[in-house]
């Protein structure tokens, strides 16, 4: 990796502790990751992504800062990057997935509030993540009682914008939920000094609209008998995917999925014949959480599909692209962002029924119902999620983990189990 140590220092950063994070990176992800066989070559691109990730995408967001672009970090699914891309800003995630920065963010939070929450705190006020110390302005939602509670942390510290994102599925709501993409823009283009024109957003819906089509073509494929990349890569894809340059991204991911096309003609899996096929469905698993891919698919399991923000609720559905002037577009992706069935909804049962219809269409044995310790929405609709899945007939092992591995072994002791039996 080349050596990013001045850029880091310019950011403000601490620099000495982050150097910490930079040792145990590369040997988590090279268990992990680079112990797989016969991986895809396109793989090649996002490996150098991870191996970098701290030093070229966030020297590539400097340098638009000195040509006197802005970066927005962004924290959920529901917040449409195609406002900030319009503007000609760039749109970054941020949320945390490293046990590193929990302890950061339970100096400020309370130790039995959610890890991603933790971590992305602790992240900004540890300063030991480029991509927090980046951001101009941070946008947050009103999701979760911690999060909107975290916003107001880092407000001290940054720049905040949170969007108020209604949590029913009316007529009313979808129209509240244009009218704070609206106040949005607004917020952009003061910030940028750009406007957002009928023009640029409709480019910047074609920009993310063709990275949707993109990931929807990566996860069709795993829908094959015969698995042409492991759920491991394609998690790691879609965590990549919030903060890559979307271009960029779309092509690479592409050019992966052609030489998945070609081993799906040649018959080749990088499974063995009657390998279980798991989906896990529940809380996002931010980068570089891998943990519960690591153990599925070192317990005798294949992760098919993910139902979560690091899965199909990022890339499903598209925007409608059809021209019209900014308020029309804005309402179009209202109405695409309100399809997004996360549990912060009441009721949110078309959520099981995604679930359903992705267990058919990815052939999947058995579901793995993730909760992350202390997100209480997911933990609490996890009642109907399993209940629906038993009258469907389909297995379904309900878990609740943390970043740390201290519960490793019991994890791969109850997977191993769920597995075997199905
Ligand atoms: S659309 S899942 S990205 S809110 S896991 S912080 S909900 S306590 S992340 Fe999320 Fe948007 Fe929903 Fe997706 Fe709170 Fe739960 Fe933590 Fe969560």
């Amino acid at each position: 990796m080349a050596d990013y140590h001045q850029m880091w220092k310019d950011l403000g950063m601490d620099v000495e502790t982050h150097d910490q994070l930079c040792e145990v990176l590369p040997q988590a992800f090279g268990d992990v990751y680079l112990s797989q066989e016969n991986r895809p070559e396109g793989m090649d691109y996002y490996n150098f992504v991870v191996a970098e990730i701290h030093g070229v995408r966030p020297a590539e967001l400097i340098e638009h800062q000195k040509k006197g672009g802005k970066v927005f970090g962004t924290f959920c699914v529901y917040v449409p990057d195609e406002i900030v891309f319009a503007a000609d800003a760039i749109a970054t995630g941020l949320c945390g997935g490293s046990q590193f920065w929990v302890p950061g963010g339970e100096k400020v939070l309370p130790t039995n509030t959610c890890p991603l929450i933790k971590a992305s705190v602790g992240a900004r006020l540890d300063r030991t993540c480029p991509f927090f110390r980046i951001a101009d302005m941070y946008v947050g939602e009103t999701t979760c009682d911690g999060k909107k509670k975290a916003w107001e942390i880092l407000a001290e510290d940054v720049p905040v914008h949170v969007m108020d994102l209604p949590q029913m599925k009316r007529e009313k709501d979808i129209k509240a939920w244009a009218d704070e993409i609206r106040i949005f823009r607004g917020v952009v283009e003061e910030m940028t000094g750009n406007q957002v024109t009928a023009e640029s957003l409709h480019n910047a819906i074609v920009l993310i609209n063709n990275k949707r089509r993109a990931l929807s073509r990566l996860y069709d494929l795993r829908k094959n008998e015969k698995l042409p990349i492991s759920g491991k890569d394609a998690l790691l894809i879609s965590q990549i995917a919030f903060y890559d340059d979307p271009t960029r991204f779309t092509e690479m991911t592409n050019k992966l999925c052609d030489e998945l096309d070609q081993r799906v003609k040649d018959g080749v899996s990088v499974f063995p014949e009657g390998t279980k096929r798991i989906m896990l469905t529940g809380t996002p698993l931010a980068i570089p959480n891998w943990k519960l891919h690591n153990l599925v698919e070192t317990s005798g399991g294949a992760v098919v599909c993910e139902e979560m923000c690091t899965g199909t609720r990022y890339f499903e559905r598209l925007v409608d692209e059809a021209e019209g002037t900014v308020d029309e577009q804005i309402d179009h992706l209202a109405e695409r962002y309100m399809g997004i069935n996360c549990a912060c909804f009441t009721p949110n049962s078309a959520r099981i029924g995604d679930i359903i219809r992705l267990a058919k269409e990815y052939k999947v044995d058995g579901i793995i119902d993730v909760n992350l310790k202390f997100c209480s929405l997911y933990d609490c609709e996890g009642y109907h999620v399993e209940k629906a899945l038993k009258e469907a007939g389909i297995p379904v092992l309900g878990i609740e983990t943390d970043y740390t591995d201290s519960d490793a072994q019991q994890l791969r002791t109850r997977i191993s189990a769920f597995i075997e039996m199905l």
